[in-house]
């Protein structure tokens, strides 16, 4: 059986560019046959940057009601809690014993996020990525479907289970990332040098899956673009009418060589006009489903059958791994 994984962090609102850069491509692969889908909550990650209590567990069910809204089945698919298995902080410790700190200082996401921290740079945040392995690893995982940015971080991933291999014999399956051509790096609406992000303290760069629909609209109309006024996808030079088309053409499957044709002769505003009325199309959707599931008491029901489900698989790999390593009395 193949299985597919991938996490996301509740450290902000669900955006758009989660969406298609991360969830998209995993439901995409959920009807194939022979597959299983493993997804969770990372919340030991989003505590390498402050935190607030409260947002925290708000955000933690949020996401959790907001991956069944985006349409997970449950038939395919277990989701927990990151935190609730505790072998992720096991295997996270042995793999940052097996990672060197050059390698962790190279990282693009620690370079970024080490910038933004006015409060002193965790330590956490430099040893994020053998905890990201660790997530991965525990799973026999094949495929892991993420965003452009997170390459850097499945590429290390291979190297520590191969280097863990090589010293200890024969334990993990080495993985593969799974990121889509197109939606796989959503860029900020306000800046369109830098990807949207969740945790942007600018609301207007993103789109939070749970946006008031008439904001999220302002925001599409309001978005960054150039002065050229041609509709035309060019990366280089016109960076935010590119990402626009992106958007365009992941939420309505049109490709955007079609797109270009489609509003050759007319301008940005109403260009952005039909986007914003594709993504409030969008949004009402995703809320109205997430409401539901918000307000069910089968949310938690669902979180403790993966959690359970993750910990009996997880627990079993970390003893073979200490007993590979010589830790403890086994
Ligand atoms: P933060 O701002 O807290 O770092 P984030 O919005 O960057 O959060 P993550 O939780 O780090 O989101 O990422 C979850 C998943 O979404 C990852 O697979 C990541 O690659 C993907 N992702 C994040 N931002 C984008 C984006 N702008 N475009 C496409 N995919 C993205
Ligand atoms: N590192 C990711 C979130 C994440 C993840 C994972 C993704 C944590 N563990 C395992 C895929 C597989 C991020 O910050 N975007």
């Amino acid at each position: 059986m193949r299985r597919i994984l991938t996490g996301i962090q509740p450290s902000g609102h669900i955006t758009l560019g989660n969406y298609l850069g991360a969830i998209r491509p995993l439901l995409s692969l959920q009807n194939e046959e022979d597959t299983e889908l493993l997804v969770f909550i990372a919340d030991l990650h989003a505590i390498t940057v402050p935190q607030d209590r409260q947002n925290l567990k708000k955000n933690i069910k949020e996401l959790a009601a907001l991956f069944l809204a985006c349409g997970l089945d449950l038939n395919k698919s277990h989701m927990f809690i990151q935190s609730e298995v505790p072998s992720h902080n096991q295997l996270g410790w042995v793999l940052e014993c097996n990672s060197y700190i050059g390698e962790l200082e190279r990282m693009t996401q620690f370079k970024d996020k080490k910038q933004k921290q006015v409060e002193g740079v965790s330590a956490g945040l430099l040893t994020y990525p053998p905890l990201m392995a660790a997530d991965i690893l525990l799973y026999d995982t094949d495929l892991v479907p993420v965003g452009e940015d997170q390459k850097q971080h499945l590429e290390i991933t291979r190297n520590l289970a191969e280097r863990f291999n090589n010293k200890y014999g024969e334990t993990f399956k080495v993985p593969e990332p799974f990121i889509l051509k197109e939606g796989a790096r959503i860029m900020s609406l306000v800046d369109p040098s830098r990807k949207m992000s969740k945790s942007d303290p600018n609301p207007k760069g993103f789109i939070a899956l749970l946006d008031d629909i008439n904001i999220a609209k302002k925001k599409i109309k309001s978005a960054i673009t150039d002065s050229d006024g041609t509709i035309r996808y060019d990366l280089e030079n016109k960076p935010g009418i590119s990402n626009l088309l992106t958007i365009y053409s992941s939420l309505t499957n049109i490709p955007i060589k079609n797109l270009e044709i489609r509003y050759e002769n007319t301008n940005y505003q109403n260009f952005k006009e039909d986007l914003a009325n594709i993504v409030a199309d969008f949004l009402t959707k995703i809320q109205s489903k997430y409401d539901y599931y918000i307000n069910s008491g089968d949310l938690d029901l669902i979180l403790n059958s993966g959690r359970d489900y993750a910990y009996h698989y997880a627990s079993r790999k970390i003893q073979k791994v200490y007993r590979r390593i010589g830790l403890g009395r086994n």
